[in-house]
């Protein structure tokens, strides 16, 4: 990777994703594409070049792959779960359409693509624990829909037109940098707000919701890694199931209590999120990532927790 252009640099993923990129590869552009009203700022502005890249518009992927000579593209556009369902239409349109766009793009210009899949891209009839790399996927969700067909589509234009393209599912991201908007998985970045905050958090899904979750910074090490891997050793590419820990609202809610002891929470379900996280895995099996790129997490729940009460603390300016 040498000039990289990051599709949605401004989101939960992208605003950190483009910083590291930039830290990795001094000697390249990497350029932080954005759409109008979610411009860069601060450092993100600052560190080098940004574009217009509305993953609608295919020519303005080109023009920017053009000018940057952009050799890998991180596609990182797309609506969350819970949001994906109010307005499907829209999720299709910049899941997919934007992908189709991004890899005609690649495909032109010689680009190795990165599009994120899901523990969303499974559904109610996979099997829910230590879920396998290879296994149904029958989504419930538009969100999911998505993540499928993205998959599908990345797979045949690397097997029909030799485009790399690469991917893992994420499960849900821990960060206290970006605020998420609108997944299932994001009452576990809200908790902490919550409790650093100290107030009492109502928590939108019932206990014993299980779904795989991950710290953000094992979640950024994947997508470098992945795309640095050796191609040789994939026998997989879109897309690899990737785990770091699995647990429910009471398990995440008891952990922060270590730390703070004060913590309150009670239950105030939310149909919708609810409905969507029962149709996901409770955990993933990661073999594959492991065997083949050598994947490893390093953060665990324990970790994480302590990481994110400090790092929230010194942002919100709240002492302990
Ligand atoms: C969501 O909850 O929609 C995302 C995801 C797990 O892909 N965080």
């Amino acid at each position: 990777m040498k000039n990289i252009l990051v599709i949605g640099s401004t989101g939960q993923i992208g605003s950190e994703l483009t910083m590291k990129l930039r830290g990795l590869y001094p000697q390249g552009d990497v350029v932080a594409g954005y759409i109008p009203g979610a411009e860069p700022k601060g450092a993100l502005l600052e560190s080098g070049p940004s574009a217009i890249v509305d993953i609608t518009n295919p020519q303005q992927i080109a023009d920017t792959v053009d000018r940057y000579h952009v050799d890998t593209i991180y596609n990182l556009a797309a609506l969350l779960s819970a949001v994906a369902e109010v307005k499907p239409q829209l999720a299709w349109k910049i899941g997919l359409g934007g992908l189709f766009n991004t890899l005609e793009v690649a495909r032109e210009k010689n680009c190795a693509v990165f599009t994120p899949s899901s523990i969303g891209s499974f559904g109610s009839s996979t099997p829910h624990t230590k879920t396998p790399q290879d296994t149904i996927q029958r989504p419930d969700t538009m969100y999911g829909v998505t993540k499928v067909s993205g998959e599908l589509l990345s797979d045949y234009y690397a097997k029909r037109f030799g485009v790399d393209t690469r991917s893992v599912r994420f499960p849900g991201l821990i960060s206290y940098v970006a605020p998420p908007g609108g997944g299932t998985t994001d009452y576990a970045v809200d908790i902490y707000y919550y409790a650093v905050n100290g107030e009492k958090f109502k928590c939108p899904l019932k206990p014993g919701t299980l779904m795989d979750m991950m710290y953000m910074p094992d979640a950024l090490r994947a997508a470098v890694e992945i795309m640095e891997a050796d191609p040789s050793r994939l026998k997989h590419r879109n897309s690899f199931n990737i785990a770091s820990m699995s647990f429910g609202p009471e398990e995440i809610y008891t952990k922060i209590k270590e730390y703070i002891p004060d913590f309150e929470m009670e239950y105030d379900l939310d149909p919708l999120r609810q409905k969507i996280a029962d149709s996901w895995p409770d955990s993933l099996d990661d073999t594959c990532a492991r065997e083949e790129w050598d994947w490893k997490p390093e953060y665990d729940l324990d970790a994480m927790t302590r990481d994110m009460i400090a790092n929230l603390r010194i942002k919100l300016n709240i002492n302990a």
